[in-house]
């Protein structure tokens, strides 16, 4: 009778597996230790177990079962081979960071063959550095005893100083002993341990996901404060046509509405996205602040020192509030955009106004979008997208004037 691995996998994790569909396994080791006679157990097929030299351009998949096995080349060769192999699957699981939490690498389980005796034996600095991007379980491949070796008794006590979650001798396929044949064992144990970690696995596949978009949509964020700075700036030294004025309010539209799509937030009504650009009245606000400021404006050379000013204020006022990091990057990456320190001061006051406002904006809403697509991910009822906008602007404006404004300079 042939026995189905994994049959039941992920029954346990409900809702980890809603988040991330199915788990990515990448299987690691040296050549020949076992890793495709794994994946053919597991997928119950007939895989060629000839060597595999190149990455399979698509994961193995056990029918009905929400796991997929990713094939890798054996590590064991000439050194350059070696260094490209590793390289590949450091490119792989980049790249697929970025994409929606199904499609990431989840796990790795690293192979290593039941004759090892020695930790020098094992290449612990990739251990170590794949262990910083996903959790890695070790799997002892071609073990001839269910009784764990003094060897794996010591990496067992180890997990912490190897960087792995555990250490799971299994035997593939049967195999001849003189002893008789031995069975098959250890994927239960190999199921239990890689289901344990599908809640962290998940949480991390959907926080990656959603940096990702966010790190996307912070171009638009830019690219609208760019022109919008160097537009209000010009204002100052060439009469400029009424209409042109006419362009901040549209880029400020363009961006939300890229922002938005960088998200997959696409179920958004017209009306919905212009009520949150509505959501102004943020550049008197920030004139105020700017004008507030402890810094003597006789003594400054251009808008890079005002900048830097205000980022270190708002660095000790507001220590310790959740926005705090991320407003003092936002205005970092503004100051020492090339322009600002060629602007002369006080001209341009307003300017810098505008574009902060507008890069608040910017910051919110992708704050914002970042919570609505993780209670999408988990399955939650998606908070209202506006009222996350003007309740987080609302928090930010009163924490700042409280702290700038109050507080002896
Ligand atoms: N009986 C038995 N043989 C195994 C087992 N695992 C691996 N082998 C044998 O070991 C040899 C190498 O196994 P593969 O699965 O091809 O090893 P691999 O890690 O994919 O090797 P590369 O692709 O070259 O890196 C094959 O002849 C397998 O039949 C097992 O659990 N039981
Ligand atoms: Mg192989």
């Amino acid at each position: 009778m042939t026995v189905i691995h994994f049959q039941d996998f992920g029954k346990t994790h409900q809702v980890a597996l809603k988040q991330i569909e199915r788990c990515n396994v990448l299987v690691i080791g040296n050549t020949g230790v076992g890793k495709t006679s794994l994946i053919r157990t597991i997928t119950q097929t007939r895989l060629s177990t000839r060597r595999t030299d190149v990455i399979p351009k698509k994961p193995y998949t056990p029918l009905n079962i929400p796991i997929r096995l990713y094939d890798t080349p054996g590590l064991e060769r000439e050194k350059n081979q070696v260094r490209q192999v590793k390289k590949d699957i450091f490119q792989l699981i980049k790249s697929k960071k970025k994409q929606e939490p199904k499609e990431q690498i989840h796990i790795v389980w690293f192979c290593i063959n039941a004759f090892t005796t020695r930790e020098s034996d094992i290449d612990i600095d990739w251990i170590e550095k794949l262990s910083k991007k996903i959790p890695v379980i070790m799997v002892i491949t071609r073990s001839l005893s269910q009784e764990k070796s003094n060897f794996i008794r010591h990496l067992e006590s180890n997990l912490e100083n190897l960087k792995i979650r555990s250490v799971i001798p299994i035997l593939a396929e049967s195999q001849e002993s003189n002893n008789g044949k031995i069975n098959p064992f250890g994927l239960d144990k190999l199921q239990f341990q890689t289901e344990k970690l599908l809640d962290e696995i998940a949480d991390k596949a959907t926080q990656n996901s959603v940096n990702a978009m966010a790190e996307k949509a912070f171009g638009w964020c830019r690219d609208a404060c760019g022109k919008i700075f160097t537009l209000q700036a010009s204002l100052h030294f060439f009469p400029v046509p009424f209409a042109q004025t006419l362009t901040v309010p549209f880029l400020q539209a363009r961006m939300i509405k890229s922002i938005c799509k960088d998200f997959k937030y696409t179920n958004a009504a017209n009306e919905e996205l212009m009520s949150i650009s509505a959501i102004v009245g943020l550049d008197g606000f920030f004139e105020l602040i700017l004008r507030n400021l402890p810094i003597d404006y006789n003594n400054i050379q251009n808008l890079h020192d005002i900048l830097s000013t205000l980022c270190s204020t708002i660095q000790q006022s507001l220590d310790g509030l959740p926005f705090t990091d991320g407003l003092v990057d936002a205005i970092s990456t503004l100051a020492d955009s090339d322009f600002m320190s060629t602007i002369p001061i006080l001209t341009a006051i307003s300017g810098l106004a505008n574009t902060l406002s507008v890069w608040f904006l910017g910051y919110v809403l992708i704050e914002s979008l970042k919570e609505y697509k993780l209670a999408e991910y988990k399955g939650e009822a998606p908070p209202n997208l506006q009222i996350l906008v003007t309740e987080k602007i609302q928090f930010i404006q009163t924490s700042m004037q409280q702290a700038i404004l109050v507080s002896p300079a």
